[in-house]
């Protein structure tokens, strides 16, 4: 079949919209409609070419929802109709990852995933004859797509897609971050450095287990209210302070019992984790960093107690608790529409890019 779709031809390329071939789903594969996906600055950073496995050219784009539309041979999990979220950690629950219960990150799909490929090494798509690589396993800048069934999250169908879609990446990551990773619990203190689409999430997780004091921290003044909204209690902008880890450790108290980069910035990590209290404070990465960069700190800063985490998809099992998620905001537990800033046409899809690069966005969706 044809799909529209933006397509990444090259690193720092505006995105293209064309018709581009799509082959149907093979065994244990399933052919999705998305009707809405969120831009996610893992995205903007893959397109940079900043990303150590960007492959171009590609569809990208991870932050999707749709109607499943096609399921190929042996696909029982799903059937036509459902609504579902496609996942970049897939949850196959029979590798060794998925039975040992410590991690989220499924292996089953891992190696073909990072090289663009469905799991039996090809791809689905292709443009004038030339195959086009699949992103993180999702390709949601696509209005349909091909999945395997393990990587697909089934949803309740009275949730909206433009506010679903949002689950498949940002939210889950914020607010599971808290929940799953951390295990946050009632009465701690915490800073956030970062005030964007997951940094927001990563605050509205901590106020929803009832941390206390939820420090945010952003070189954007603008995100001080945004912050607020969502829950935190204390703002800090670093260029306001002459030394921002010494600032923070002062007002936590000798140090946040957790803290959060959701920045990707290599100096911003090294901050978080030694703005963290002696003996007993997390610091958990959340930012994808640029290739080649690398974290450094003092080893006496984890000899003294300091634990240093990181966190993928919220360490969310992908098929079991996204569905959960969208429960948790359908029941008023989470918000997710006051964060959906712009919502614009797939033709405008380079805008979204735009708005986020110049801080003015925090989740932008592309309804098909
Ligand atoms: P975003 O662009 O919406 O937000 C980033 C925020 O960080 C902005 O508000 C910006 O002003 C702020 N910021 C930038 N540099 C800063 C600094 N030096 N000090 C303080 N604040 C600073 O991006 P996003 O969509 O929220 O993504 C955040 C990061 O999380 C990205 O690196 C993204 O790739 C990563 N991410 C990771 C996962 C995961 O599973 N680990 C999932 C999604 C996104
Ligand atoms: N490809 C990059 C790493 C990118 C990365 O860390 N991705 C996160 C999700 S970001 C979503 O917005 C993740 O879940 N990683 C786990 C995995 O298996 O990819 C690189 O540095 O090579
Ligand atoms: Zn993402």
């Amino acid at each position: 079949m044809k799909t529209r779709a933006a397509v990444a031809f090259e690193a720092k390329r505006l995105l293209e919209i064309v018709e581009v071939d799509l082959e149907g789903p093979r065994a244990g594969e399933v052919l999705i409609e998305i009707k809405a996906t969120g831009i996610c600055h893992t995205d903007a950073y893959t397109l940079d070419g900043l990303d150590s496995e960007g492959i171009f050219p590609s569809i990208l784009g991870h932050e999707g929802a749709g109607v499943v539309v096609e399921v190929g041979p042996g696909v029982t999990s799903v059937a036509v109709g459902d609504h579902v979220i496609p996942l970049y950690t897939p949850e196959c629950r029979q590798c060794k990852s998925c039975l040992s219960r410590k991690t989220n990150l499924c292996t089953a799909i891992r190696a073909t995933q990072g090289k663009g490929l469905m799991p039996d090494g090809t791809s689905r798509f292709s443009y004038k004859g030339q195959a086009i690589a699949h992103y993180m396993g999702c390709s949601t800048f696509s209005n349909f797509t091909v999945l395997p069934e393990i990587a697909l999250a089934k949803i309740r169908k009275d949730a909206p897609f433009e506010s679903a879609c949002y689950v498949g990446c940002g939210v889950t990551t914020g607010v599971g971050a808290v929940v799953n990773t951390a295990k946050v619990e009632p009465g701690a203190n915490a800073v956030v450095f970062g005030l964007g689409g997951i940094g927001l999430n990563v605050i509205q997780g901590l106020k929803m287990v009832g941390a206390d004091m939820i420090v945010g921290v952003d070189l954007n003044p603008a995100k001080e209210e945004w912050g607020r909204r969502f829950g935190m209690t204390h703002f800090v902008n670093p260029k306001d302070v002459s030394d921002v880890v010494a600032h923070l450790v002062e007002i936590t108290g000798g140090g946040a019992d957790y803290t959060f980069d959701c920045t990707g910035n290599t100096t911003v990590m090294r901050q978080a984790l030694e703005a963290c209290h002696r003996g007993w404070g997390e610091s958990i990465v959340i930012g994808v960093a640029e290739a080649g960069k690398e974290i450094s700190t003092r080893p006496f800063q984890l000899v003294t107690g300091r634990v240093w985490k990181g966190s993928a998809f919220g360490g969310a099992r992908g098929r079991t608790d996204t569905p959960r998620i969208v429960d948790w905001y359908m029941d008023g537990k989470i918000e997710i529409d006051p964060m959906i800033t712009h919502t614009l046409p797939l033709e405008r899809i380079n805008e979204a890019f735009d708005l986020m690069h110049a801080g003015e966005s925090i989740r932008s969706v592309v309804v098909f």
